[in-house]
C-alpha cells in the first residue's frame, strides 16, 4: 500500500519556495536600503562562517537562469519573497522605483515562462530604519507595513493574483524577539510578545487592502498568512509532558491561528504569558482586522516535536539541549529526541505530522484552502565525479511528505498546492551557508546551478501529478 503510485487531484498547484535576503544577494544594488538580516549578520557570531547577504545566489542577477531552472522542473508556481527595503529604503516614505522594478522584471519573466507567481510580502527582511524605531513591537511597525503591502500591491496587482502577507510570524517574533538568535537579535519576551500582535495587526491590515483587487484578466486576488504550524506531541502521558505540549501548542500554533481564524487570542496563552505582558498592546477593533477573511492558509512543515514538562528519568543525551527562551512564560518545557532518522539540521523525520497539521486545520477552519507553503530537508550534499547530486534521502524525505499529504487530501483536506523549500540551496538564516535545502545545488564561489537528483525525481512527479513507486528512479529532464 505504502508502495502504490499516489495521484494527486488535477488543478494542484506544484512550486517551489525562497526567500528575498536568502537568494538575492546584491544587498546594495539599485537603492536598497539596509535590513535587521544585513545587521544582524553583520554582528561577531550571530551567523555561523561570518556568512552574510552576498552573494547569496546572486538570484537578483541571475535570475533569467533561475526561472530557466524552474521551466526544466516544470513547475506551475514559484513562491518568492519581496524585499521590503528594496522597495521602502528608509522603511516609508519613497519608493525606491529601481527595486520596485526588479519584481516587475522578475513577475513578467515568470508569467512569461508559464509559472504563476506567488509573491510573500514579508520574509524577514525587515528595513533597519524601523528596527530603530522600535521594530515590530511598536504597533508602527504594522501600518508601515500596510503602506508597503499596498505600494507593492499597486505595481503588481495587475498580474499577481496569490499573495500572502507573513511567512511564519513564529519566527520573526519568538526567534527575533524572545531567543535572539534570528534577527534582530534581541532577548526581550514582553516585546516578543507585543512583536506577534503587530505582525498580526500588518498582516490583517495588508489582507484588507489586497482583498477585492483582481487582475487585469479579471482573477480576483486572493491572500493568506504562511504559518509553520507543527505538531508538539507530548513525549510522555504524564500530566506534566501533556500541559508542556500544550503550553508550546499555544505559543508556536494558537497564538497565531486563533486570532487570524478565530478573531480571539486563547484564553490559556494569555494566562500563561500573563506574568510577562497583559497584552495591553491590543486595540478595540484590531482582532476584527487580524481576523479579516483569508482565502487561504499556507503552512510551513519540516517536523513534529516532542515535549517535555519534566525530563527527570529520560536519557540526558535525547534532551534537546534547546534555550527555554523561545518559550516565552513557559521556558521550562524540553524537546526530546525520538531517535528517529535527522536530517542535517539535527531535525527528526516524521511525516506524519504533517498529516496531522493538515488534518487539524481543516477541521478547524472547514472550507479554507490549504497550500504546503514550505516542506523539504537539508542535507550534506556533494557534487560526486559524475558531476550530478546524488541525494536520496531528500528524495525519501520529499516521497514520505508528499504521500502523507496525498493522504489528507484522500481524507477530505482542501489541500490545493505544494511547493518544495527550497528551489535553490540558500543563506539559511543563523546558519549561513553551511546547510543546502536545495533541489538545485549551488557551488557558491562560481554560482554553478546543478539540479540533483532530488529535482529532477520532483520534476518527475510535477509532470505526471504522481509520486512514483520508490526505487523507480527519476526521469532524465
Ligand atoms: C523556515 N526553527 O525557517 C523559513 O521559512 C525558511 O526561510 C527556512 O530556510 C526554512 O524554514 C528552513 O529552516 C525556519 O528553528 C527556521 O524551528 C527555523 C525554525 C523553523 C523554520
Amino acid at each position: 500500500m505504502q508502495d502504490a503510485p499516489v495521484r494527486f487531484p488535477a488543478g494542484f498547484v506544484w512550486g517551489a519556495a525562497t526567500a528575498s535576503f536568502q537568494i538575492e544577494g546584491a544587498t546594495t544594488a539599485d537603492g536598497r536600503g539596509p535590513s535587521i538580516w544585513d545587521t544582524f549578520a553583520a554582528t561577531p557570531g550571530a551567523v555561523a562562517g561570518g556568512d552574510t547577504g552576498e552573494p547569496a545566489t546572486d538570484h537578483y542577477r541571475r535570475y533569467p537562469e533561475d526561472i530557466a531552472l524552474m521551466r526544466e522542473l516544470g513547475l506551475g508556481a514559484y513562491r518568492f519573497s519581496i524585499a521590503w527595503p528594496r522597495v521602502l529604503p528608509g522603511g516609508a516614505g519613497a519608493v525606491n522605483r529601481a527595486g520596485l522594478d526588479f519584481y516587475d522584471r522578475l513577475v513578467d519573466a515568470l508569467l512569461a515562462a508559464g509559472i504563476e507567481p506567488w509573491p510573500t510580502l514579508y520574509h524577514w527582511d525587515l528595513p533597519q530604519p524601523l528596527e530603530d524605531a522600535g521594530g515590530w513591537p511598536v504597533r508602527d511597525t504594522a501600518l508601515r507595513f500596510a503602506e508597503y503591502a499596498a505600494v507593492v500591491h499597486d505595481a503588481l496587482g495587475d498580474r499577481v493574483a496569490n499573495w500572502t502577507t507573513l511567512n511564519e510570524p513564529w519566527c520573526s517574533a519568538f526567534l527575533g524577539y524572545a531567543q535572539g538568535v534570528h534577527a534582530p537579535g534581541r532577548r526581550e519576551p514582553a516585546a516578543a510578545l507585543a512583536a506577534v500582535h503587530h505582525l498580526l495587526l500588518a498582516h490583517g491590515l495588508a489582507a484588507e487592502r489586497i482583498r477585492g483587487g483582481r487582475t487585469a484578466d479579471g482573477r480576483a486576488h486572493r491572500v493568506g498568512l504562511v504559518h509553520n504550524q507543527t505538531v508538539l506531541r507530548p513525549h510522555t502521558g504524564s500530566p506534566a509532558d501533556l500541559d508542556a505540549a500544550r503550553r508550546v501548542d499555544g505559543l508556536r500554533n494558537r497564538i497565531f491561528t486563533d486570532p487570524v481564524l478565530h478573531g480571539r487570542y486563547p484564553d490559556d496563552v494569555l494566562a500563561d504569558v500573563a506574568a510577562v505582558s497583559d497584552f495591553g498592546f491590543v486595540r478595540d477593533g484590531d482582532l476584527a482586522t487580524v481576523s479579516t477573511p483569508i482565502d487561504l492558509l499556507g503552512v510551513n512543515f519540516y517536523n513534529p516535536q516532542w515535549v517535555a514538562g519534566d525530563v527527570r528519568g529520560v536519557d540526558p543525551a535525547a534532551v534537546e539541549q534547546g534555550d527555554g527562551a523561545t518559550w516565552v512564560g513557559s521556558e521550562d518545557v524540553r524537546f526530546v529526541l525520538q531517535g528517529l532518522p535527522q536530517t542535517a539540521m539535527g531535525w527528526e523525520v516524521d511525516a506524519s505530522g504533517l498529516y496531522d497539521v493538515l488534518v487539524r486545520l481543516a477541521a478547524e477552519k472547514p472550507g479554507l484552502e490549504l497550500y504546503v507553503t514550505e516542506n523539504g530537508a537539508a542535507y550534506d550534499d556533494e557534487v560526486a565525479a559524475d558531476g550530478a547530486v546524488h541525494d536520496p534521502q531528500r528524495i525519501g524525505y520529499l516521497d514520505q511528505h508528499l504521500r502523507a499529504a496525498h493522504r489528507a487530501i484522500a481524507d477530505g483536506v482542501p489541500l490545493r498546492g505544494y511547493f518544495a523549500w527550497s528551489l535553490l540551496d540558500n543563506f539559511e538564516w543563523a546558519l549561513g551557508y553551511s546547510r543546502r535545502f536545495g533541489l538545485v545545488h549551488v557551488d557558491y564561489p562560481t554560482q554553478h546551478r546543478v539540479i540533483k537528483d532530488s529535482g529532477r525525481w520532483y520534476a518527475r512527479v510535477v509532470r505526471s501529478g504522481e509520486v512514483p513507486p520508490p526505487g523507480s528512479g527519476s526521469d532524465p529532464l
